[in-house]
């Protein structure tokens, strides 16, 4: 199933198994993978936020993000929906030959050789393990540094950027996210992909580096807000973590 890609980076990468297997790497190793994965026509490669393909601790409390998202959604979304896309994921993965030393990143941007499962479970674990690390409790409630002034020279203001990522996420039909992404021209892009699909995938019909992801699914939501989506989402702004979004940033437009 590893395309001649893939296997380079596996060779690359080989003897360093495990989670955490980019720490490990030097920063000249880590250079080259990125180099040959950039060789393949893909967007760009910041390995460095790679969940691979077991679920991480979340990083903070149920609780914690209360002012957006009530513990019992949390909890119910981290243990049983998250933790299913990580444990079904790791299943497909090695039913179809999937190296699972090699970056998660690199077998969604070919998810287009893989099954259904593949696609639904692997974009599915992907994305949850973004969303949790792009919100955090005490949030600075807006972006600074390079990506502030991208924002605004991208989409004229942060508010406008807000209405419009926010607009992406209400008129996403069913199930799916919200995204801004780092396009092939390092570009910011505002784009929603429907199930679990995300930028990062050869089907996808938004395409480039995610760096801020907002669930739509009615799991994530409905609890406290039932049909109300539109309201979830202008809460959820508050917990944003814009530090998290910063260094996605930095790492896919460097
Ligand atoms: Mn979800």
């Amino acid at each position: 199933m590893a395309s001649p890609t893939s296997r380079r980076n596996f060779l690359l990468q080989s003897g360093k198994a495990g989670l955490g297997v980019y720490v490990g790497l030097s920063s000249s190793a880590l250079l080259s993978a990125c180099a040959t994965a950039k060789k393949a026509g893909s967007v760009s490669a910041p390995h460095q936020f790679d969940p691979g393909y077991q679920q991480h601790p979340l990083p903070y409390g149920y609780d914690a993000l209360e002012q957006a998202i009530d513990a019992k959604t949390m909890e119910i979304h981290f243990t049983k929906h998250a933790a299913a896309y990580a444990t079904n994921l790791q299943e497909a993965a090695k039913a179809e030959g999937v190296d699972m030393n090699k970056p998660l990143e690199e077998t969604l941007r070919t998810i287009s050789k893989y099954s259904a499962k593949l696609r639904n479970n692997g974009g599915g674990h992907y994305n949850h393990e973004l969303f949790w690390k792009v919100m955090a409790p005490a949030s600075s409630n807006t972006p600074g540094g390079n990506l502030a002034s991208a924002i605004t020279s991208s989409f004229g203001s942060f508010d406008t950027f807000k209405t419009q990522f926010t607009d992406a996420g209400k008129t996403r039909f069913g199930s799916g996210w919200a995204w801004l992404f780092v396009d092939g021209d390092k570009k910011l892009r505002i784009g929603s992909t429907p199930n679990q699909d995300n930028p990062l995938m050869d089907v996808s019909e938004v395409k480039g580096y995610p760096i801020l992801g907002l669930d739509v699914w009615e799991h994530a939501y409905y609890l406290r807000y039932q049909n109300k989506r539109p309201d979830y989402i202008a809460n959820w702004w508050k917990v944003v973590n814009w530090d998290e979004v910063q260094k996605r940033y930095a790492a896919a437009v460097s």
